[in-house]
């Protein structure tokens, strides 16, 4: 109860700018909307850290893209304009070899596995690719479904309607005879809002958090790929971090992550919940034909990702192994519960 007190005292005083110049204050950039799961985490990050610092640490966070965009997070950390901030990987192809392997269809079924398979993955492997970088955490989304203006029952309704999504998704509905747009999430309620997209590819808690549900009452379930995301730190101001805080960030790298993902499990839930009672939203399943055949055509993608994994040094086979059988595990456990 003191401890409460005294925190609260401490936090009241730092948003004053009056706690001793012993306290550290962290700028935490994001790129979408307060209400969107990356925001929300981000949040409950801040908390956590500034209670178990006793308020040593502040963290004043920027969600919005009002520090910096999607387009320029990654840059942005790296050079300083932010300490800290979220990044998703399939918003810059080729930049992140390793941790897009997620984007594979592998037939996630929760953000919790994803999350946690993606962070294994990651402490394992310390791929070079956030080398110049601390990552603080890392979380995977729910699987990827359509989402749309009109329904989608098989995959002839699809061919031809413009579907907004990135990375490794925007190739998948490629090969399923879609048109891809490409663009990041935050650009994504004006494409839809102006008709310039008949939908998009994505975890589906954005039918509440951006309201989509509005424009997309249909739904396809497809469970295809995955998006990753890392929260990362400027190396000079992770450097500078007293020991003590840095063990505090580290082992809320993996609690974060977990967080993260059941967060976004429960979120999708109430998500779709909300599109059925709001907006009479309509679920829609493929036939059994229909699903084989978007696996057989997209088995191309996974020695794709091989190949290129492969020229960059990175034991790509061993990481799917290993991806595998975490992800057999993690689904598992999530299952049980
Ligand atoms: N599905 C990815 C990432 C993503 C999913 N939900 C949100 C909410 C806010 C920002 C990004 C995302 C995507 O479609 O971009």
């Amino acid at each position: 109860m003191l401890k409460k007190i005294i925190l609260t005292i401490f936090l009241i005083m730092g948003s004053y700018g009056l706690v001793s110049a012993e306290t550290i204050r962290l700028s935490y950039a994001n790129f979408p909307p307060a209400s969107t799961f990356p925001s929300v985490q981000m949040e409950r990050w801040k908390e956590a850290v500034e209670e178990r610092t006793n308020g040593r640490v502040m963290i004043d966070t920027y969600p919005g893209g009002s520090l910096l965009g999607a387009r320029n997070m990654f840059r942005g950390v790296i050079q300083g304009q932010a300490d800290i901030g979220n990044i998703c990987m399939s918003y810059q192809p080729g930049v992140f070899p390793m941790t897009t392997v997620l984007e594979l269809p592998f037939g996630f079924k929760t953000s919790t596995a994803a999350s946690l398979v993606l962070w294994d993955l990651f402490e394992k492997y310390q791929p070079k690719e956030f080398e110049q970088v601390k990552v603080l955490t890392m979380f995977g989304t729910a699987p990827s479904n359509l989402m749309t203006r009109q329904p989608v029952r098989n995959l002839a309704e699809l061919q031809g309607l413009e579907i907004r999504a990135s990375g490794t998704a925007s190739q998948i509905l490629e090969v399923l005879g879609a048109v891809p747009v490409d663009m990041p999430m935050s650009e994504t309620p004006e494409a839809l809002q102006r008709g310039m997209v008949k939908g998009l590819l994505s975890s589906m808690e954005v039918l509440l958090d951006f309201n989509f549900a509005a424009y997309t009452p249909y739904q396809t379930r497809l469970d295809l790929q995955v998006y990753p995301f890392a929260v990362i730190m400027n190396k000079n101001k992770w450097n500078a971090l007293p020991e003590d805080v840095r063990r505090i960030m580290e082992e809320l790298g993996r609690e974060q992550a977990l967080w993260t993902g059941e967060y976004m499990d429960a979120q999708v839930e109430k998500s779709l919940e909300y599109a059925r009672n709001k907006y009479d939203a309509r679920m829609f399943e493929l036939s059994r034909e229909e699903y084989a055949e978007i696996n057989q055509k997209l088995e191309f993608l996974v020695e794709k990702w091989k190949q290129e994994a492969e020229k960059t040094g990175l034991p790509a086979e061993e990481i799917l192994a290993d991806l595998l059988r975490l992800k057999d595990q993690y689904e598992a456990e999530v299952a049980s519960q």
